[in-house]
């Protein structure tokens, strides 16, 4: 391994002793006017939401990532019965009053999710007659409404209440199988009356299309409507893969639910795969949102694809190591924001500059390492990049190369040079060298932003 500073070290160079600084500057580092997902979305009056696990939020590149894109929550696991009740009347609210207080702090919506599910429902539950369950399920409702009430936009009230297949049927759970069909309007009424200002929402999977499932949702929520039975919006939960693709007819499904007078909401979007494939598919989630008046916002299912409930899959916008994927940039792009770069909306339709970044470590020493970023443009040229990045403290950067950095604290401001310019999809990358002084992890990926 060299132990000697590598031979293209020329051109820009940075000596900097690195300071102790927190990692919270990273927070800090991009907050242009539509250069974030939320605010981006802000911009065409919606939200931009992430699911959230409790148990990361301590992790500065997950709450600095969170905090700087996103505008809405919602709790993972947090509020589902067996986190909430899993003894029957014990409450515990610890952990999602963990989400719920850090999204208020920062402003963020909170989608309150879930409180009727077959899934992840303790076994006392499954196991109450019918007349204890229609109780305990009122019971439940109420307490965790009450708890967080006002502070919630909107719940998932129910989850997955049906089949999928060609059946249109409901699903086989204890609520369906004791209290028959009418336990989901009982749900929404009991709902309405502990917190009217929050809205309702059903929430399902494989809907996202017209088909029979759907159907089935579509035929309840017009008969919700015409019965005056409180329903005020409709989850898609956009799961997909190549097995499961975005249907041709998303935005023509969500614009028929809209229709009955409800709002619709993408509430846990992932897309498996990668590269170009994968932020097209992205993109078109996103236009069809853009294009349904009540589509109210998008909530992707997790931040970054190291804790994605499919991991394997590489489903969401950051990678493992919080890198703007290109399928951030589509939607950055297909948002209007401008990822820093010339303001948005002001050429003419053609997509805006932006830019996205990956690390790789290129060696690595008993006590020092080279690490490389490449900048990789959007859907347009571009003409230049600046990236933040964000070394742990202690470490010292000896070198920089192929790119200008300017410091604050352990934070690196690096802009291009003579590789500014790139066409569509292109990458240039630069490089540095590391002295670990007792510390290897890697330098944390803020932003990249293009003009
Ligand atoms: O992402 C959630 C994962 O961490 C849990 O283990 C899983 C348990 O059922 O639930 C996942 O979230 C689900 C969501 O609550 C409802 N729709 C499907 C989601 C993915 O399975």
């Amino acid at each position: 391994m060299p132990r000697s500073l590598p031979r293209r070290a020329a051109g820009a160079f940075a000596s900097a002793l690195l300071a102790a600084t927190t990692l919270t500057a990273l927070a800090h580092s991009a907050t242009a006017a539509d250069g974030t997902l939320g605010s981006a979305a802000a911009a065409k009056g919606r939200y931009f939401g992430t699911a959230v696990a409790a148990n990361h939020l301590g992790e500065s590149a997950y709450s600095g990532t969170l905090d700087r894109e996103f505008n809405a929550v919602t709790p993972e696991n947090e509020m589902k019965w067996d986190a909430t009740e899993s003894t029957r009347n014990t409450f515990t609210f610890g952990a999602a009053d963990q989400i719920v207080s850090h999204a208020q702090g920062k402003g963020m919506k909170v989608r309150g999710h879930t409180l009727v599910w077959h899934s992840q429902l303790p076994s006392w539950v499954s196991g109450l007659g019918a007349g204890d369950l229609r109780t305990a399920m009122n019971n439940h409702i109420t307490q965790v409404m009450q708890h967080y009430k006002g502070k919630i936009y909107a719940w998932d009230v129910v989850n997955e209440a049906f089949q999928d297949g060609s059946s249109g049927a409901r699903r086989s759970s204890p609520f369906q199988d004791k209290l028959g069909n009418g336990f989901i309007e009982e749900a929404f009424r009991t709902a309405r009356s502990v917190d009217p200002d929050a809205k309702l929402c059903y929430n399902d999977y494989n809907t996202d299309g017209v088909n029979a499932k759907s159907n089935a949702v579509y035929d309840m929520v017009k008969d919700f409507k015409a019965r005056g039975v409180p329903i005020d919006c409709v989850g898609f939960q956009s799961h997909f893969n190549s097995a499961s693709p975005v249907p041709s007819d998303y935005q023509a499904n969500l614009q028929r639910f809209a229709d009955l007078g409800v709002d619709v909401q993408i509430t846990e979007l992932d897309i498996e795969g990668s590269g170009t494939a994968q932020a097209n598919n992205y993109a078109n989630v996103v236009k069809a949102c853009l294009a349904v008046t009540r589509c109210t916002g998008l909530t992707v299912w997790g931040i970054t694809d190291k804790y994605s409930w499919r991991s394997s899959g590489t489903p969401l916008l950051f990678d493992s190591n919080y890198a703007q994927k290109p399928a951030y940039a589509a939607v950055l792009t297909t948002l209007g924001g401008t990822g820093g770069g010339d303001g948005g909306g002001g050429n003419g339709g053609d997509p805006a500059a932006a830019c996205t970044i990956a690390y790789a470590r290129t060696s690595d020493w008993n006590d020092g390492y080279n690490g490389e970023v490449t900048v990789t443009a959007g859907a347009a040229p571009i003409t230049g990049w600046t990236v933040t990045l964000t070394f742990p403290s202690g470490q010292k950067v000896s070198a920089l190369w192929n790119g200008s950095p300017t410091w604050n604290g352990d934070v690196a401001t690096v802009r291009s040079t003579y590789n500014g310019n790139l066409a569509a999809g292109a990458s240039t990358s630069f490089g540095f060298t590391v002295m670990k002084n007792g510390s290897s992890t890697a330098p944390t990926l803020g932003t990249c932003t293009a003009s």
